[in-house]
């Protein structure tokens, strides 16, 4: 009779297997005096653990403190950031940072565990807000002249994209005309809508209250959203130059200042005649053409939403053939207005069912079904606010409620610094994946809304849901969809 062999007893560590789930872990590890980073670096990367399948991804040397932040070359002064994997239950990952202590005490003095995630956690330090050289390359393709924008900077354009979720430019690249007409439009669009709030809705407490009507919404306090019609939706609310019930009136509190005039306020509206206002379907019209021929849209949308022509007989053909477009476009006005708070960090678009999802390398991430382009109507700067991005968050689907990690990690793209010199002005652009995590800081002006247009492009395929109820604004009698 043949004799088995023994079952092995299970250990602890067997026990609890198929609890764990792969985690990322961002380390920082000081080192002894005297070791240099490549050491330090080499002496990080050796540090292992089997039993939790540990691996390391990336590394990049940081600042030990924020004295240090400032001479960002000392070479005293830095720490080995690295981010790697491993598998965890329980919150157990926090071992990592002691293991990297104790297996490489002859280089490190101490390590901690700067943040854990569920997910691939973005690495990527953005020193200079939008004037990053990254941020900045899609930017400086589309600025460049149409006939010089070969293949490989609409390339690199779309590249830089992908790795960061962004892409702008702090300085205006739409044309000055083209700015004041979307500026009026905007205006007139705010002051229709809050007229009609103000008319028909008056028990909605505008301001304070959360709401959805079909073309605006708001998550309570002074942010609204605020599309304009699509085509073939009437205008009848009062969109359009000169027409409507809200012609002629501004809303309460949003006069602003642009390089191009002043608006809201009823010298700006006696030009918008005297220029010859196009009344009815002009503002929706004007907008929605101007969206179609945008700057970044040659430059990031169609190549990036768009397949490529479908024949072509020379390279040369290729630049100049147009592809065919399969992307739909939402315009809307995203406005703050005095004492509007930073918003919470979130994403507009989720990480579409079945779409491939980075690993925790941060490799393999569906592209994007959606770009979403902000376009600021006044300067930004620290008082009006601004929008805060956290460069490369598009590639993970569960950052939710890890915002704070952008700033730890040095990935908030925004306007930090005295000067807030690095946030975008009026015309100029931040374009990002939808995907992409942000947040609307504060508006600490005392009389200045901040409009932000939103060209929301996305594939042709896709559905957007999210924001608006279905009640219009500018129908009905004095009361309205319930608040939510
Ligand atoms: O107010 C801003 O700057 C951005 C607003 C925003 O991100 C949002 O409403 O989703």
């Amino acid at each position: 009779m043949a004799s088995s062999a023994p079952t092995p007893t299970p250990t602890l560590d067997d026990l609890w297997a198929s609890d764990r789930a792969r985690v990322s872990v961002v380390v920082a590890a000081t080192p002894k005096p005297g070791v240099d980073f490549a050491t330090a670096r080499d002496a990080l990367l050796a540090v292992r653990w089997d039993e939790r399948s540990l691996e390391w991804h990336s590394t990049r040397r940081g600042p030990r403190d924020s004295a240090a932040a400032a001479a960002p070359d000392d070479d005293d002064a830095f720490v080995v950031e690295a981010v790697g994997s491993c598998l965890a239950s329980g919150g157990d990952e926090s071992s990592v940072a002691p293991r990297v202590a104790a297996l490489a005490a002859a280089r490190f003095d101490d390590a901690e565990l700067v943040v854990s995630a569920p997910c691939h956690v973005p690495f990527l330090e953005v020193r200079d807000g939008v004037d990053d050289p990254r941020v900045r390359v899609a930017a400086a393709a589309l600025l460049e002249k149409e006939e010089s924008q070969g293949d490989d900077a609409r390339a690199r354009a779309v590249a830089a994209f992908a790795e960061l979720g962004l892409a702008a430019s702090r300085r205006r690249c739409v044309a000055s005309e083209d700015l004041a007409r979307l500026t009026r439009a905007a205006t007139r669009r705010m002051a229709a809508a809050e007229r009609a709030m103000a008319t028909r809705h008056g028990s909605v407490r505008f301001g304070e209250d959360a709401f959805a009507f079909r073309e605006m919404g708001s998550r309570g306090g002074q942010r609204f959203d605020l599309l304009f019609p699509r085509e073939g939706e009437e205008e009848e609310e009062g969109g359009g130059e000169g027409a409507g019930e809200g012609g002629g009136e501004s809303p309460q509190g949003t006069a602003f200042t642009t390089r191009t005039g002043s608006y809201g306020n009823q010298s700006g509206l006696e030009r918008d005649e005297r220029d010859g206002g196009d009344g009815g379907e002009g503002d929706a019209a004007f907008v929605r053409a101007f969206a179609r021929r945008a700057p970044w849209v040659r430059a990031l949308v169609d190549p990036i939403l768009s397949p490529p022509p479908l024949s072509s007989s020379s390279s040369s053909s290729a630049n100049s053939a147009s592809p065919r477009r399969t992307w739909w476009c939402d315009v809307s006005i995203v406005y703050s207005k005095p004492g509007a708070r930073a918003q919470d960090w979130h994403c507009d678009g989720r990480h579409l069912a079945g779409a491939a999802r980075a690993n925790h390398a941060g490799v393999g991430a569906s592209p994007p079904y959606a770009i979403c382009v902000f376009v600021p109507l006044v300067d930004l700067n620290g008082e009006v606010g601004f929008t805060q991005f956290w460069a490369g968050s598009h590639k993970a689907d569960a950052l939710i409620g890890f915002g704070s990690a952008a700033e730890v990690l040095r990935g908030g793209v925004d306007g930090k610094g005295a000067s807030y010199f690095h946030t975008v002005d009026a015309g100029g652009f931040a374009a990002y994946d939808y995907r992409l995590m942000h947040r609307g800081m504060g508006n600490f002006s005392e009389s200045t809304t901040r409009p932000v247009l939103q060209f929301l492009y996305a594939k042709s395929t896709y559905k957007e849901t999210k924001n608006y109820g279905s009640a219009s604004l500018f129908e009905g009698g004095t009361e309205g969809p319930a608040t939510r």
